[in-house]
């Protein structure tokens, strides 16, 4: 039996865990350590998830006062999801460095501690101002290989994609991830602490009736971006019919829908500042590793003009407009914007 008829024979019964190795064989040069760190990063999810389900009963919801590099208040299940993010993956042995969405800064792995050849890129919750009223959040995550020399310091110019995720705290807790092997989905069965493949080889159609974006910023987008998003409202657009709108505020949630329906997620530019428009969402802990995961499901992402996972980042942090999902949907807001 091939490694594929397994899967879809037992598919409820694979672990994330055996999964990955199935993948891992795949890569005569692979040495363990990039499955080591999924590992890793899978647990601190599942402690994640624990929280997130009992929020409403621990002390962990509101702000903590504080605001992050983004300018935006700290929730309190911000600052713990990143604490145990941090906290396992400096143990990892697979990282020469980190970056969090909460920090202004990369997180050197500390002295003493094994370090390896891959950068870990996180948001540790995202959407977390939904959490106060039970409304999904996620963890996204990039993992880079380097490729500058081991001896060497890391940078973030390392910037070879090897794999990207998310982890979404639902009704049920999902992972979904590629290694660039297709996209594959897991649900957390809490009842034996595993995630179990639910959702193999996730396909996004060429396009979908959906579309997903922040209408009160209306005001603030330029001609083009109004046009598209009106399109889509007409029979003018790549289904030929009004599309429905669909708007969590939780990027995770808003991408996970469009990944199985289909249709498009869009954070345009934006002239909230009218001497430099922008994006809201950041490129290197949002953008990228949802480019990534798009592409591997037959999706498209670009930022209006640029594939986002052609774009090398200048700082960390940086921000870009999205327009992510189905192949033809992104291509008519892509039209529209270079018209
Ligand atoms: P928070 O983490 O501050 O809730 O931001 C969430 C987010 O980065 C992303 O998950 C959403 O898609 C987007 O912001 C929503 O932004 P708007 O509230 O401006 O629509």
């Amino acid at each position: 039996m091939t490694e594929t008829e397994i899967i879809h024979e037992n598919n409820k019964q694979i672990t994330v865990t055996e999964h990955l190795l199935l993948h891992q064989k795949k890569s005569p040069a692979a040495t363990g350590m990039f499955t080591h760190l999924l590992n890793d990063l899978i647990l601190a999810a599942k402690l994640i998830s624990r929280s997130v389900n009992k929020a409403g009963l621990l002390d962990v919801l509101g702000g903590t006062g504080e605001t992050n590099i983004q300018g935006e208040k700290v929730q309190k299940l911000d600052e713990f999801a990143d604490k145990i993010l941090v906290h396992r993956m400096e143990r990892s042995g697979a990282l020469c460095m980190m970056a969090s969405e909460e920090r202004a800064d990369i997180i050197p792995i500390p002295a003493g501690f094994t370090r390896g050849e891959y950068i870990l890129i996180f948001d540790p919750l995202d959407g977390s101002s939904n959490i106060d009223v039970n409304i999904n959040v996620g963890t996204i995550f990039s993992i880079l290989r380097r490729t500058s020399p081991k001896d060497t310091e890391c940078t973030l110019s390392d910037i070879l994609q090897p794999g990207a995720g998310y982890v979404l705290y639902g009704p049920s807790t999902m992972l979904v991830y590629t290694t660039g092997l297709g996209v594959h989905g897991f649900t957390l069965d809490p009842s034996v602490g595993e995630f179990l493949l639910s959702h193999p080889n996730m396909r996004i159609p060429d396009n979908g009736n959906i579309y997903s974006v922040n209408e009160g910023n209306r005001f603030y987008w330029n001609e083009p971006t109004i046009a598209a998003v009106d399109g889509f409202k007409s029979a003018n657009n790549p289904a030929g019919k009004p599309y429905s709108l669909r708007y969590v505020g939780s990027l995770v949630a808003d991408f996970h829908r469009t990944l199985q329906y289909g249709g498009i997620f869009m954070y345009p530019l934006d002239y909230k500042d009218p001497e430099s428009p922008r994006g809201k969402l950041r490129l290197q802990c949002e953008a990228s590793p949802m480019a990534f995961i798009m592409e591997q499901a037959g999706g498209a992402a670009s930022d209006g003009s640029r594939r986002i996972l052609d774009i090398t980042p200048k700082k960390l942090h940086e921000r870009v407009p999205l327009y992510v999902g189905s192949k033809k949907d992104v291509e008519y807001v892509t039209a529209h914007l270079n018209a």
